[in-house]
């Protein structure tokens, strides 16, 4: 028997964002009164979205290595508590492979985009990258986005990778979205002329690493804050130009680095410019 109560409350339609549709706004109690969760109600989706990071890829390895939460013993690693992208999302157990959330890579950060407009942002989320790709929320589950009546695209942001672009998705209004960008190139969008958005190892694509300054490319400016890094030999610390994701800067960092800088890689996002 479900003992929790649910009330639903129904709120006119008044969102500002662009696209959304029946809002409506469910609170969910526990026995002793307390709200434990808000959510739209009726316009869910779930996303199931699949994606590898470069720096992340360990050789011989199908999975992304999980360095930064592993790092020290005792279940405290360097991953911070709180996200890196100001969204103030907080999972207190992140040093801990046995937290609901289990192994994790890193933080990384969804957009929902208007797909005949990407510039158009429809709603963004702070959550986790776990070593096989899958992304889920704090509570170890897939994360939850508000129904949109238009197509969308998904945007990923890494705080230390190159963002990438999903195609359109023609429905994202109800059920479960399923994307995976590591099966093909083609998975993430580029306009004609645009470089190549990610990277194969042994036939997965990886997004690629590098824009420690997160400004949609990589170049000279990256470069310059990865050497100074470098040259200050740093460890054990939480670095953006920690680009393969183990802990310190050095010289498999700056490997990466003047890969992707003699590359000139760079987002599709650029050409979606608020
Ligand atoms: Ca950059
Ligand atoms: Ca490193």
């Amino acid at each position: 028997m479900n003992t929790h109560i649910i009330r639903t409350m129904l709120w006119a339609v008044m969102v500002a964002l662009p696209g959304i549709i029946n809002a409506q706004i469910k609170f969910t109690y526990d026995n002793a009164g307390n709200r434990t969760k808000r959510e739209f109600n009726g316009s869910i989706v779930q996303l199931d979205v699949k994606v590898f990071l470069k720096g992340g890829y360990r050789p011989g390895q199908a999975n992304m290595g999980s360095d930064l939460q592993t790092y020290f013993s005792a279940n405290s690693g360097l991953l911070p508590t709180t996200d890196p992208y100001g969204g103030n999302v907080v999972y207190n157990n992140i040093g801990n492979p046995a937290g609901v959330a289990g192994s994790l890579v890193d933080w990384i950060k969804i957009e929902i985009r208007d797909a005949a407009n990407p510039a158009v942002k429809l709603q963004s989320k702070s959550l986790l990258l776990k070593p096989n790709g899958s992304v889920i929320d704090t509570d170890g589950t897939l994360p939850e986005f508000v129904g949109q009546s238009v197509p969308v695209r998904i945007a990923v942001f890494h705080r230390n990778h190159v963002p990438i672009l999903s195609n359109a998705i023609a429905s994202f209004n109800a059920g479960t979205a399923v994307y995976d960008f590591t099966t093909a190139l083609n998975k993430a969008s580029q306009l004609p002329g645009d470089a190549p958005q990610m990277g194969a190892v042994n036939g997965k694509w990886y997004m690629w690493a590098g824009d420690v300054n997160n400004d949609l490319s990589v170049d000279a400016t990256d470069m310059a804050i990865a050497t100074n890094d470098f040259l200050d030999g740093l460890y054990d610390q939480y670095l953006f130009t920690d680009v393969n994701l183990d802990g310190g800067v050095d010289a498999t960092d700056a490997s990466i680095m003047n890969d992707a800088f003699v590359n000139g890689y760079y987002s599709t996002l650029i050409n979606y410019t608020p």
